[in-house]
């Protein structure tokens, strides 16, 4: 294969491990996991699913801080290096000429995408029920928020980094009101972030004979990466085992053009929970992308993912090894 071509601007300080002596697998976990602890500020009973961008000399992100009320709340972080993170201890409230939209219920499971000159906000939004909701910024300091993009129930919204035939592009997850039992990833398009169409099926679940970790449902992870193979996405799958959920993720290639159409997705999953902070918490079993930074000249990629709704971790691994272990592996 010739060489695989990544978009993204240079990211030398990324955060980064070498791969572990005898590691076989095309990720691996930071040494230092999980790199957030439940308790980093004095009211979260947990922080997870979060999400994380290169931002100025260092890197901020919008992270899901569920306070001791067990509330849903969104707190802004920043960092110089990815790993050691300053979460504010207030938290994040958008701005938004609209009171009908505006009015916070709660928010959870927050994705960061840059797209052209700012960076736009995606989350899960209490209205009526779960939506997605979309805000950006340019500063991290003032969100302004926009209206929500799909009617209740959706889940898991996540941006392209680039509009798609000339729109704003976002993958979704319609759902319920409760654990949802059932989902598939869909594809829509924007003209101006406001108003979305033009929906497409991407992916079902797996047949449970094919790869039962992503039998039941599956959701977006973290902003898709452009390579010349394809939109490499990460997403997580659910199985049912005895004892309730149990929340894996792998890897998907996208078409460039047509991003509704996956054109390999990997059988075997990439990271299932496997370590205590990843089956012990408060939703034992867990893994959960939600973000990514990336280095295209080294093929070097950082996912951040929730571990059992606690903390969160973080993974290291080469984009390249990456798509052709996607590829090789593939069912479809
Ligand atoms: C999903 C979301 C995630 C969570 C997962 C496991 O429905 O609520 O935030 O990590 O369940 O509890």
């Amino acid at each position: 294969m010739s060489k695989l071509i990544i978009s993204g601007n240079p990211l030398p300080n990324m955060p980064w491990e070498d791969r572990p002596e005898g590691q076989r697998t095309p990720l691996w976990r930071c040494s230092k996991n999980p790199i957030i602890p439940r308790d980093l500020l004095p009211t979260s009973n947990s922080i997870f699913n979060s999400a994380v961008v290169p931002f100025g000399e260092g890197f901020a992100g919008v992270f899901r801080c569920d306070d001791t009320n067990r509330r849903m709340v969104l707190h802004v972080g920043f960092s110089k290096d990815g790993v050691n993170w300053n979460i504010n201890e207030e938290p994040l409230r958008f701005e938004c000429d609209n009171k009908e939209i505006g009015e916070w219920v709660y928010g959870y499971d927050p994705r960061v995408c840059f797209i052209e000159d700012r960076y736009y906000v995606t989350w899960c939004n209490g209205y009526h029920g779960p939506t997605i909701g979309i805000a950006w910024t340019k500063d991290f300091k003032t969100f302004h928020q926009l209206e929500n993009a799909f009617l209740p129930y959706n889940r898991n919204g996540v941006l392209f980094p680039e509009k798609i035939n000339g729109n704003f592009a976002m993958l979704s997850r319609p759902s319920d009101t409760g654990h949802t039992p059932f989902g598939d990833i869909f594809y829509s398009e924007s003209p101006d972030m406001e108003f979305w169409g033009r929906h497409r099926h991407v992916m079902a679940p797996a047949a449970f004979e094919l790869s039962a970790w992503q039998c039941m449902k599956i959701g977006a992870g973290p902003v898709p990466v452009k390579t010349s193979e394809g939109w490499l996405l990460f997403y997580h799958g659910v199985l049912r085992s005895c004892n309730g959920y149990v929340y894996a993720f792998g890897s998907a290639l996208l078409d460039l053009e047509q991003p509704w159409k996956a054109t390999h997705r990997s059988g075997p999953y990439l990271i299932s929970p496997q370590t205590p902070y990843e089956c012990m918490g408060d939703v034992p079993n867990v893994c959960f992308p939600c973000a990514e930074v990336h280095d295209p000249e080294t093929g070097r990629i950082a996912v951040y993912y929730g571990c059992a709704d606690t903390v969160t971790g973080l993974a290291f691994g080469y984009i390249p090894e990456i798509v052709e272990w996607t590829k090789k592996n593939s069912i479809i």
